[in-house]
């Protein structure tokens, strides 16, 4: 008999513990948000009710990472934790040399260190906020090689996350091999909405830079999430488990970057892994100088531990398509209700089009980062600016003008439930409606470095 009845996905966990939530009142939110400067990174948690600000770091850890952190082993030198951690990167993704740092950045900053000269160029598919920092202050200059529908929110392409093939030839004919340490490759591509990027495609790349000697070094931050639409939307790998899938990504490049506190489902943590002997060597020099002795690199053995346990977690077919699908569960509810969003939908976050959204502001009156305080005043939801305030400026002093200006309602990883992710979707909603009412702000502080997270406005 032909079964009609979807099959709807769920979660693979239940709750054993549950963390309560402060409700406020817009008069409480309104005063939050001056006081905080119209920056949502400003505001304090406990003034927010559902928290969408990112997915860094917010993940619920499960039973088992918990037991993990029991077992840690808060040795100076040579941890257990360490081993066991080092034995997982090089099993579920092929890496053969590790190097833990305290989060992300802290990789980007060694790695950067160790391959840029002043005056390299680094191609790489979208620029990331941290990445991108810490290839300038060693003196690289980034390229943006992403295929142009990435920067068109509207482009239904699936896999907006691909080099354009024929803009890393140009860079390389103009400026020559030699002065390309690498290229930067992320997978689920943060800031185009979370897009992912195509097996054929790295392997088209690889074959490229193979021929002119260049590294390709993966920001592989979501990786996991990125296998899922892989399996999902390219030919040929249906069949395959997420786990293969993962390994087959990274097996086209040399080296990665790792925040951990992403697909990884832990609060803190990072790495930096490589498969060059020469490079390993430096960076486990160079770690101790910035993050701590490299059986460590800035974390307790517990976070070792239960990183060790997450990366096992993450890779399961079964959580990587509940926690997709509760992403796409928002962004069709939203779209159901109008609100203008990036498309496709991405792994791990709606990515809503502010210049859409709020035509009548201009980009220097900053769109995006009056959304997001206007969600917060709207109903407690905290989100992100992803345009020209992250953005930040050139080397020159001139703000970078972004295409895409969005706002990112980020999920954290087995933390909120559908009933949010309705409130969450009604919320953009309401503010949708009375959007002709909204008027853009003023920056009134600036910070040097970064300014996204610490710059503050006024309202116009
Ligand atoms: O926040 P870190 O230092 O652990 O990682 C930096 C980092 C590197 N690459 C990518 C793609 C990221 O998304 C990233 C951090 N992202 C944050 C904090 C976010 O909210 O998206």
């Amino acid at each position: 008999m032909k079964d009609n009845i979807k099959r709807s996905w769920a979660e693979p966990y239940k709750m054993k513990m549950v963390e309560l939530l402060k409700m406020t009142t817009p008069a409480q939110r309104k005063k939050a948000l001056r006081e905080a400067g119209y920056n949502t990174f400003l505001l304090r948690s406990e003034d927010v009710y559902i928290d969408l600000l990112t997915d860094s770091g917010t993940s619920a850890m499960s039973d088992r990472q918990w037991a993990g952190m029991m077992m840690g082993d808060e040795a100076y030198a040579g941890s257990r934790n360490f081993y066991h951690l080092e034995e997982v990167v090089k099993n579920v993704y092929g890496y053969k040399y590790l190097i833990p740092t305290h989060q992300g950045r802290g990789a980007e900053n060694i790695l950067s260190r160790i391959l840029i000269r002043k005056g390299d160029i680094i191609p790489g598919n979208m620029y990331f906020t941290t990445t991108r920092l810490h290839q300038e202050l060693a003196g690289g200059k980034f390229e943006d090689i992403i295929i142009d529908e990435a920067h068109d929110p509207e482009n239904e392409f699936p896999f907006k996350g691909n080099v354009d093939l024929d803009k890393l030839e140009k860079l390389i004919k103009k400026y020559g091999a030699k002065r390309i340490p690498y290229v930067s490759i992320a997978t689920s591509v943060n800031m185009a909405g979370g897009q992912p990027i195509s097996m054929k495609n790295l392997e088209e790349l690889r074959a490229l830079t193979k021929k002119h000697g260049i590294r390709i070094i993966h920001d592989m931050t979501r990786v996991a999430e990125n296998a899922y639409f892989i399996k999902e939307k390219e030919k040929g790998y249906s069949n395959k488990s997420i786990k293969e899938i993962v390994k087959e990504i990274c097996s086209y490049t040399d080296g990665a970057t790792m925040s951990a506190k992403k697909d990884a489902l832990v609060n803190i943590g990072g790495f930096l892994a490589i498969n060059d002997r020469d490079t390993f060597e430096e960076a486990r020099n160079l770690v101790v100088v910035y993050e701590g002795l490299h059986t460590y690199g800035g974390l307790a053995g517990r976070d070792m531990e239960a990183m060790a346990i997450g990366i096992g977690e993450s890779v399961c077919d079964d959580h990587i398509r509940a926690r997709v699908g509760q992403v796409i569960y928002l962004g069709e509810k939203m779209t159901g209700l109008g609100v203008p969003i990036v498309m496709p939908i991405g792994g791990h976050g709606i990515f809503v089009n502010a210049k859409k959204f709020l035509p009548h502001i201009p980009q220097d009156d900053f769109p995006a980062q009056t959304l997001a305080a206007e969600v917060y005043l709207e109903s407690g939801v905290r989100t992100m600016e992803r345009g020209i305030v992250s953005a930040g400026r050139k080397s020159n002093g001139e703000n970078y003008y972004p295409r895409l200006e969005l706002v990112r309602f980020t999920i954290p990883r087995r933390v909120y439930t559908q009933a949010h992710m309705d409130v969450i979707a009604e919320s953009a909603a309401r503010v949708y409606e009375r959007r002709n009412k909204i008027k853009g702000l003023k920056m009134a502080y600036e910070p040097k470095y970064l300014r996204f997270f610490q710059a503050r406005f006024t309202k116009l």
